[in-house]
């Protein structure tokens, strides 16, 4: 029989019994097999393990084939936008979308807890922003949702674990993503021919913890210019408000407000558009009515004077109010 296999791994592979799809099945082998010390008393193990593993990613590559599968990583896009938190296992997902969404996944101090998309929503000042916390990004089990969930996001979060090592962890972030044609960009879109290119913000998480502070300043000297990073602890609350700040930033959006005549402005419910978004695209996610009819708006806020008049092709601003006037 195989020594010191760890309580992880039975508790993984008490995961493996009582997981229902196939998906499951892969993920909770795959965490056996990386808490599975090497030597010889496990080689037998893991050959075994590795031959289910194949057996059940074949049975779920099966039902994608017919047309069922995928549905567990698709996530309906809510509020603001999507933002994807991307990461190696342990890392802190989970723990972060607990600490600023009302949802409660999976959080653990074994990896690969996370078995399947959860998302939550993020309130920042007056709106709703979506995050969607995943199984760590490690390219060995079969997730036929997984590329398509994360290219149709509006936006990544890099989380890594600031008690280890960055460098390791970004690098092999990059090679994940890589592998599923994604390019995190950072402060500017790179100019290589990619397919998918996602803005991304860096979350350094666990800066609560010893070395820590040396690892944050060899990310910040290393990414730093090219990507937004954030140090915070998850676990103890701290860095939170300036990281919703910096997801909000990044999202790249506008909140105008709509104002119907001789009445005050509605600061409640922005609508929210792109930015460099114009009267003409605000009139359409108002009403076609609206849009076909508009004779011109008048512009509370980043025009020259309150109730300035503004045509159509007008660029709008955060926190701009509109009456429209047809
Ligand atoms: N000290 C410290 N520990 C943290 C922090 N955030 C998370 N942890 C711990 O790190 C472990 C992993 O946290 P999770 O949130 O489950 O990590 P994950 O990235 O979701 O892991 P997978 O789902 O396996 O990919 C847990 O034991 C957490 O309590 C933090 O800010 N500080
Ligand atoms: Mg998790």
């Amino acid at each position: 029989m195989p020594a010191n296999l760890p309580p992880e791994y039975f508790r993984a592979e008490k995961r493996f019994r009582q997981a229902k799809t196939p998906e499951e099945k892969v993920e909770a082998l795959e965490a056996m097999l990386s808490i599975m010390p090497k030597h010889k008393g496990t080689d037998k193990l893991r050959a075994l393990v590795r031959s289910k593993i194949a057996k059940f990613s074949e049975e779920s590559q099966r039902k994608l084939a017919t047309g069922r599968r995928g549905d567990a990583y698709y996530v309906k896009k809510e509020g603001a936008g999507q933002v994807i938190l991307v990461g190696l296992p342990n890392a802190g997902k989970s723990q972060l979308v607990a600490a600023v969404t009302e949802a409660s996944p999976n959080v653990a101090d074994y990896p690969f807890s996370t078995q399947s998309p959860t998302p939550g929503m993020m309130n920042f000042e007056n709106i709703q922003i979506q995050l969607v916390d995943i199984p760590p990004i490690i390219d060995r089990s079969a997730r036929p949702g997984l590329p398509n969930l994360l290219r149709d996001a509006n936006m990544l979060l890099l989380v890594l674990d600031l008690s280890q090592d960055p460098e390791i962890q970004m690098e092999t972030l990059f090679e994940e993503l890589e592998k599923l044609k994604i390019k995190p960009v950072g402060r500017k879109e790179s100019t290589e021919q990619w397919i998918h290119q996602k803005k991304a913000v860096v979350v350094g998480n666990k800066d609560d913890v010893e070395g820590s502070g040396e690892n944050y300043s060899k990310l910040e000297s290393q990414y730093g210019a090219e990507f937004p990073i954030v140090s915070i602890s998850a676990k103890e609350g701290a860095g939170l408000e300036v990281l919703k700040r910096e997801i909000y930033r990044r999202l790249e959006i506008i909140r105008v407000y709509t104002k119907a005549p001789g009445r005050k402005a509605d600061l409640e419910k922005p609508v929210i558009l792109k930015r460099g978004s114009t009267v003409d695209d605000f009139a359409q996610a108002i009403h076609k009515d609206f849009h076909a009819k508009l004779k011109f708006a008048q512009l509370w806020g980043s025009g020259k004077f309150d109730g300035q008049k503004v045509k159509r092709e007008h660029i709008l601003e955060d926190g701009d109010v509109l009456e429209l006037r047809i």
